[in-house]
């Protein structure tokens, strides 16, 4: 078998989408996801001016070959730009091997490990009482997990929190937009709405909240004992995670369950959190941490220390990484919990996929590979749109973490 076309499509049905379509001499193609929210561009050119070359002609076959050509072989590795693209081509190519194996992707790992995949969706509103309502419409549509964001009395607008009907979108304007933030109003509210959830909707529910980089050690470790009443599923990203180290802290203090990794894209960022036991769930997902074969890696690793996986799943992730995400989740003994943002009614259009949600679960479908397609002449009616993620001030004007 011989790879004869790899094309990069760029679409934006209501946000920005790349995807990597693989064709074989024998008709068969896969497609992977090779969307970086923000940067989407960059990819773009990672994929066509230097990895696409160099894949035609080759054995689509040879999944771990073609992976550590492109991983050992680029000199510069690793960042979120280079395993994207790396991860699309991985996909796509996983996605052929099951469709000319005639089964679906999660039966080539090893078959499925659970008859169901636990999700947990978002619900935000701009106070507390706007944050009830989208709490109770998450629980009436299934969910039985549902993470919780707020706006915070006295900050105009922050992370999480739409500003319109439309789910939470946070790629918001050609350039960065800027928000402002304080973790002294953030600090004294986290803990007066996790008290108000868990009034209004009782223990059976498991609530999860993502800090999004913003504190310190200390900070997070106060915020993480101010929670333990409530009984978290996560806290997640509660300090930027480049200092693996400064988790030993916040694990020192506090029993609410931590989750980290979604802007990870290798086992290096994650292999001190991993083995020294420092975090619950790593989030590190296929389109960002190089595909299936190099989550596997990080899984397996995982598994070793008690850490289950907890896949990113926003709408800046297409349907293809869900699709992917959910065999993988399928299949993966040590699963933690998926996140499923809804994508938009035109994302859905665009790309069609084998995937359901039932009554709070999922499962993948029993369709050849991944299960997920592009419509191309639908995609192509929705050129690019520049939209970059915004940057967070404090309230003194210093730049902080967003
Ligand atoms: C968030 C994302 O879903 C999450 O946990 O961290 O909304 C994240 O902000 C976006 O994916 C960034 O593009
Ligand atoms: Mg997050």
């Amino acid at each position: 078998m011989k790879i004869i076309e790899a094309k990069v499509i760029v679409s934006c049905p209501g946000r920005n989408f790349v995807t990597l379509k693989i064709v074989t001499d024998q008709g068969i193609y896969g497609i992977g996801d090779a969307t970086l929210n923000g940067r989407e561009k960059a990819v773009v050119s990672y994929l066509e001016d230097y990895l696409v070359p160099a894949l035609i002609g080759r054995d689509p076959q040879q999944i771990e070959d073609i992976w550590q050509f492109f991983y050992r072989g680029a000199y510069w590795r690793r960042g979120p730009v280079g395993m994207t693209a790396l991860a699309a081509i991985d996909v796509a190519l996983w996605d052929i091997k099951a469709k000319a194996a005639n089964m679906p992707l999660y039966q080539l790992l090893g078959g499925r490990s659970r008859d169901r995949i636990l999700a947990y969706t978002h619900a935000n509103g701009k106070d507390l009482e706007s944050t009830l309502e989208a709490v109770a419409k998450a629980k009436a549509k299934g969910y039985k997990a549902i993470r919780v964001q707020s706006g915070i009395p006295g900050i105009a607008k922050t992370y999480g929190v739409s500003t319109s009907q439309k789910n939470y979108e946070p790629a918001d304007s050609d350039l960065p937009s800027t928000e402002v933030w304080s973790t002294e109003k953030y600090l004294n509210f986290v803990p007066e709405l996790f008290a108000a959830v868990r009034k209004e909707f009782g223990n059976e529910i498991h609530l999860l909240h993502d800090v999004h980089h913003r504190l310190t050690p200390i900070e997070a470790a106060r915020l993480g004992k101010d929670l333990e009443p409530y009984r978290l599923f996560w806290m997640e990203d509660a300090v930027p995670a480049e200092n693996q180290e400064s988790f030993k802290l916040i694990r020192h203090h506090t029993t609410t369950p931590i989750a980290v990794g979604e802007v990870f894209n290798s086992i290096h960022d994650c292999r001190e959190l991993i083995q020294n036991q420092l975090i619950d769930y790593i989030r590190t997902t296929i389109v960002h941490a190089g595909g299936i074969s190099h989550v596997r890696r990080i899984a397996d690793f995982a598994s070793l220390f008690n850490v289950r996986t907890g896949f990113h799943g926003a709408t800046d992730l297409s349907p293809v990484c869900m699709g992917a995400a959910l065999h993988f989740d399928y299949w993966v003994p040590n699963f933690g919990i998926q996140e499923h943002m809804a994508h938009n009614e035109l994302t859905e259009q665009v790309f069609s996929h084998a995937y359901e949600f039932k009554d709070g679960f999922f499962t993948p479908g029993e369709a050849p590979g991944h299960g997920v397609d592009i419509d191309e002449a639908l995609a192509a009616k929705y050129p690019y749109q520049r939209a970059c993620l915004p940057v967070n001030r404090l309230e003194d004007g210093t730049l902080w973490h967003w």
